[in-house]
């Protein structure tokens, strides 16, 4: 099945999901142990700031869970053909032209002959009170999280530039998720689905965020420590 199509008619269902974010580079055992859990979650996201293990995961995963496994790349190197779908995003507040487009020239024929879904998404990084692997990673300067009119200038953007999902990152182990009231704002001004993440490691931040708008809440830290209380945090 079409994974964007998928997407965007739980967003207009209001059908909220919670999608895992799997790093290749991180100890996975918790899920080899446990692979009942992965079943829970409506999307895997595979990916992370550095990690290069991307094929192997995706491989491994495949055998544990019939869920959709999404690349959720850092880098170009980070791609599988055996992906359900590649999220092939820009950090629309990176200072480096690779991370908004150069990266994605390079990498352009080798996505093509995947032939997975593709999905044009505009990631945004919202300061998380503390520096991010995201940030450092794409020379990226997160927007404080008071700037509101920034954050939905940026989501206006990604959807007139013809992305089709757009990603509040406060980045892995923020201090504090993105708050309610910026997922609100570039709710109201966005039709395209939203996600959020960064530092959401309670079922209370998970619920903040979907109630402001979030269509899809992405966790990974909480989870490589607790998957056990994945149950909790469902939609
Ligand atoms: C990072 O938004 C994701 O890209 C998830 O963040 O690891 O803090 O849950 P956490």
């Amino acid at each position: 099945m079409d994974r964007l199509i998928a997407i965007q008619q739980a967003a207009r269902e209001r059908r909220k999901l919670l999608a895992v974010l799997i790093d290749p580079d991180k100890p996975l055992t918790h899920w080899l142990r446990q692979p009942e859990l992965l079943s829970l979650p409506q999307l895997l996201l595979v990916g992370g700031s550095t990690g290069t293990r991307i094929d192997d995961c995706i491989r491994t995963f495949r055998t544990l869970t019939t869920r959709p496994l999404l690349l959720f790349p850092g880098n170009p190197a980070q791609l599988s053909p055996d992906a359900d779908a590649l999220l092939y995003l820009s950090v629309l507040n990176s200072r480096n032209p690779d991370m908004l487009v150069g990266l994605h020239i390079r990498a352009a024929l080798a996505v093509r002959d995947l032939r997975i879904e593709t999905i044009p998404m505009g990631y945004i990084l919202i300061d998380g009170g503390r520096p991010s692997a995201a940030a450092r990673v794409a020379d990226a300067q997160p927007l404080p999280a008071s700037d509101i009119t920034g954050a939905v200038s940026m989501a206006v953007a990604a959807q007139l530039l013809g992305k089709q999902l757009v990603y509040l990152e406060a980045g892995s182990g923020a201090a504090h998720p993105v708050p309610a009231d910026l997922i609100r704002a570039v709710r109201s001004e966005i039709d395209i689905p939203l996600l959020v993440g960064g530092g959401i490691c309670s079922p209370e931040q998970a619920r903040a965020a979907w109630d402001a708008g979030a269509d899809i809440v992405v966790i990974g830290n909480h989870f490589e420590h607790s998957p056990e209380q994945l149950p909790l945090f469902l939609p």
